[in-house]
């Protein structure tokens, strides 16, 4: 490890995960390295959740607060989680133990538009930070950092904390140097400028993360590859809907509405999103460029194949297969992929300047298109807002697509009423699933629910979803929007009792 610690001076801070992890105290705020599986602390979360375990069995009680980038992985917010380590969580998480821990009301998470994460912290919305984890690959022989598979919110968290942990992942390749571009625009309101990224593929910083180095107390060796980002084969139904949107986006380039060399893209996280990239690579488009917060295995299909120039995000979350793929050829992706900070990657003026097409998978959507993305029966966290809100409210198009059934057809996802809002109907412009595309742009509510029935609805709801906007229709006071109040969120309750939405 000491090869990766070309600032010599450095190598006196070395120490194990067990030592570092005591240098945390109870009730800290503590920022971590890691966005959607990548480039999470690798030992250190261990070590803190034996921490907790010990200071627990010895009557003292200890939990830290835990922001991040978005989510990381069982070895992280797992054992953590499991060890009754964490007071607080923010803004995103996927891990099903923490994810328990956060319904069952051990944990208080905030769930964040993930470019608000980064500026509330620094403008002190959300406490003082007092240590910051974070995974490098090395230090340089000047003292900065070469990050590893993600950047987040890392120079946030290196900037604002009183204490920086730094975990050397032995296990990363060294050759992402290069790759990244850290631009730090710190200044606060009113003294901001504008970032002057104008195409997708645009450099403006540095590839290195800067710290303090009289504020880092313990460096800690790892040796651990990212969470393996398994994705299911596309099934007929992402398929179908990837097919939707690719005819759609041909269709608005001949409406000379789009233009013929397409806008950057950005993709949320899940099966369905991977599945629509997979559609792209068979489409017609060619010279397509990523402006996204994850690159998913989808994406570097498209780069390898040649059909996507370069990709920016903020984070590679890649099945353990693709991530193999990128590091044998990573002269060939350092090229093609930049690594952006989140305010950066997720910017709402740089999404609205780039004209950046939006595609993000939801839970459900009501049939005047109000989006739900975060919560199950409208009382259970899934994983958060993530990156959704900042670009499918900034975009140039947005897509929310979903299967219109889960749960064996259980559950319908088109339902009269959400049963929790993150995508107001004034930002969802196109809903997708497997029965069809709805495009809902200058239509007023009427004409949204017409269409987001007939087209994204399941045969076994369409019915039910057309005899409630009937009677709303007939008995509302007002029917700019129709509702039956005590019966608009009917359908989740009757599943609840039940087990199906069916009537
Ligand atoms: O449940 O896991 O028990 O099988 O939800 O559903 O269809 O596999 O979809 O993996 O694409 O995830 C919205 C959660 C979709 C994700 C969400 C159940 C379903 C299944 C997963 P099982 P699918 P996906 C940028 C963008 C918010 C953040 C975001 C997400 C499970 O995409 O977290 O967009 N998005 N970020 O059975 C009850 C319904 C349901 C339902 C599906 N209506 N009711 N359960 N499920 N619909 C990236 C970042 O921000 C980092």
């Amino acid at each position: 490890v000491q090869d990766r610690i070309r600032y010599t001076s450095l190598h006196s801070h070395l120490m194990s995960a067990a030592q570092a992890a005591s240098l945390i105290p109870n009730g800290a705020n503590v920022g971590m390295s890691g966005f959607t599986g990548a480039s999470y602390p690798k030992v250190l979360p261990q070590a803190i959740a034996d921490y907790a375990r010990s200071e627990h069995s010895a009557g003292r009680p200890y939990k830290i607060n835990v922001w991040t980038g978005a989510s990381t992985a069982p070895e992280c917010d797992g054992v953590m989680a499991e060890a009754h380590a964490v007071s607080q969580r923010l803004p995103f998480n996927s891990d099903r133990i923490m994810r328990q821990e956060i319904n069952n009301g051990d944990v208080n998470f905030i769930d964040m538009h993930l470019s608000h994460v980064a500026q509330q912290a620094e403008f002190g919305f959300l406490g003082h930070m007092n240590v910051a984890i974070v995974e490098v690959v090395a230090i340089t022989e000047d003292g900065m950092l070469i990050p590893s598979t993600g950047i987040g919110n890392n120079q946030t968290w290196l900037n604002m904390a009183d204490k920086v942990i730094l975990e050397v992942n032995m296990g990363m390749p060294i050759q992402v140097e290069g790759m990244h571009d850290i631009y730090q625009n710190n200044l606060l309101p009113p003294h901001r400028s504008p970032i002057n990224i104008n195409r997708a593929d645009d450099r403006i910083g540095t590839p290195y993360l800067k710290v303090d180095l009289n504020k880092v107390v313990a460096i800690v060796e790892s040796n651990a590859p990212d969470r393996d980002n398994v994705f299911s084969e596309p099934d007929e139904k992402s398929k179908q809907i990837a097919e939707y949107i690719v005819d759609f986006l041909s269709h608005e380039i001949k409406q000379g509405r789009l233009p013929k060399e397409m806008l950057p893209i950005q993709s949320g996280v899940g099966n369905v999103a991977n599945a629509v990239l997979a559609g792209l690579l068979t489409g017609p488009f060619e010279n397509l460029y990523g402006y996204t917060e994850v690159l998913q295995d989808g994406m570097l299909d498209l780069l390898r194949a040649g059909k996507m120039v370069t990709a920016s995000a903020t984070a590679i979350s890649l099945s353990a297969k693709a991530f193999k793929d990128f590091v044998d050829n990573i002269d060939f992706y350092r090229e093609r992929i930049i690594l952006r900070s989140l305010e950066i990657s997720n910017h709402p003026e740089l999404i609205r300047r780039l004209g950046i097409i939006a595609m993000n998978s939801m839970i459900e959507a009501d049939i005047y298109g109000n989006i739900n993305s975060t919560h199950v029966m409208g009382t259970s966290m899934m994983n958060g807002i993530g990156g959704s809100g900042d670009f499918a409210r900034n975009s140039f198009l947005n897509f929310f697509v979903t299967p219109s059934t889960a749960k064996d057809d259980k559950i319908s996802c088109i339902v009269p009423m959400v049963s929790h809002v993150d995508h107001t109907e004034h930002d969802t412009q196109i809903i997708v699933t497997e029965q069809g595309l709805a495009d809902l742009r200058g239509l007023a509510p009427r004409q949204r629910a017409k269409v987001v029935i007939e087209k994204c609805a399941h045969p076994d709801y369409r019915d039910q979803l057309q005899d409630y906007y009937d009677r709303a229709v007939q008995t509302a006071k007002g029917i700019h929007t129709p509702h039956i109040l005590t019966e608009a969120l009917s359908w989740h309750e009757h599943f609840l009792k039940t087990g199906s939405m069916k009537m």
